[in-house]
């Protein structure tokens, strides 16, 4: 049933086109948002050389990214992709960071997703999408979310040049948000540098303001929490969803 309507929604999904325009592009939902919490709104877009696709961080409390991948590899870095890093967006925060991803070359399709892992794989629950997909491919959204719900998870970091598209600087977060560019709950090792991430030093050394997020050492421990967070913030979130819920009813 989840599958079916997971699909349904995919289906459903606008396509929005632009021309040397900013269009905006919502990461993440809240539990009210139709469609739920994992999910890039629209999913699908298209955009001429030029364009501006501005990333706003839209689920509170939320911890996304904007990743590119490989239509053959839906929830695993493009080796040389951009790759916005994490957002974490705490219950409490009234700022929508954003993110600002400029298209490069409109003949390349080009493949994102969202990397978080906590407290399911956001990309196996349909936190995907594309840009400049050709009409008729069978390389489609629809083929890719089907294989991203089974795709294994690769959290690598990209840099702000991708293939298509770039960025020139990380994103915007101001004072309710954090960057991270690693993945401080579970403090991966790091086997293999990214290759072709030109421009992954500059987004490195935007991440010095989620030092933080290093003290943590909970294990990740599969929450229910439902955002990305760690064990140690669930109760404020919890207590904000209860306060939330309190307010609906
Ligand atoms: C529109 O995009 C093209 C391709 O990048 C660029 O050459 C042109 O200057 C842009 N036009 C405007 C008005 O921004
Ligand atoms: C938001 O919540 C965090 C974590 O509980 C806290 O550290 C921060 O001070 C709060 N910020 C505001 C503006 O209330
Ligand atoms: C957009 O830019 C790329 C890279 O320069 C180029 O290959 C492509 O032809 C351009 N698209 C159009 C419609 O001119
Ligand atoms: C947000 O996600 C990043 C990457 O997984 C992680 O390092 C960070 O601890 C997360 N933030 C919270 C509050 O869990
Ligand atoms: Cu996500």
């Amino acid at each position: 049933m989840r599958f079916a309507s997971a699909v349904v929604a995919l289906v459903a999904a606008a396509v929005v086109s632009a021309q040397n325009q900013t269009i905006t592009v919502n990461v993440g939902g809240t539990s009210d948002t139709p469609g739920g919490i994992f999910q890039f709104m629209p999913n699908s877009l298209t955009a001429a050389n030029g364009s501006v696709i501005t990333f706003t961080f839209s689920g509170i409390p939320g911890n996304h990214s904007v990743t590119q991948s490989t239509f053959a590899a839906p929830c695993s870095p493009f080796q040389g992709g951009f790759d916005s890093g994490w957002v974490e967006i705490l219950a409490n925060s009234t700022t929508l960071p954003e993110w600002q991803l400029t298209i490069t070359n409109d003949q390349v399709p080009i493949w994102f997703y969202c990397k978080q892992k906590l407290p399911v794989v956001h990309c196996n629950s349909g936190m995907l999408g594309a840009i400049n997909v050709k009409e008729g491919s069978a390389n489609n959204l629809e083929a890719f979310a089907k294989a991203a719900q089974t795709a294994a998870l690769d959290m690598h970091e990209g840099g702000l040049v991708g293939i298509g598209a770039s960025a020139s600087a990380p994103p915007d977060v101001g004072d309710g948000a954090t960057l991270f560019t690693t993945d401080s709950a579970t403090a991966p090792p790091q086997t293999a540098a990214p290759t072709g991430g030109s421009a992954s030093g500059g987004a490195s050394g935007a991440s010095g303001a989620s030092g933080g997020g290093a003290t943590q050492t909970d294990a990740p421990g599969g929450s229910a929490v439902g955002l990305g967070f760690n064990p140690a913030l669930m109760v404020t979130v919890l207590f904000g969803a209860v306060a939330g819920a309190a307010l609906v009813f």
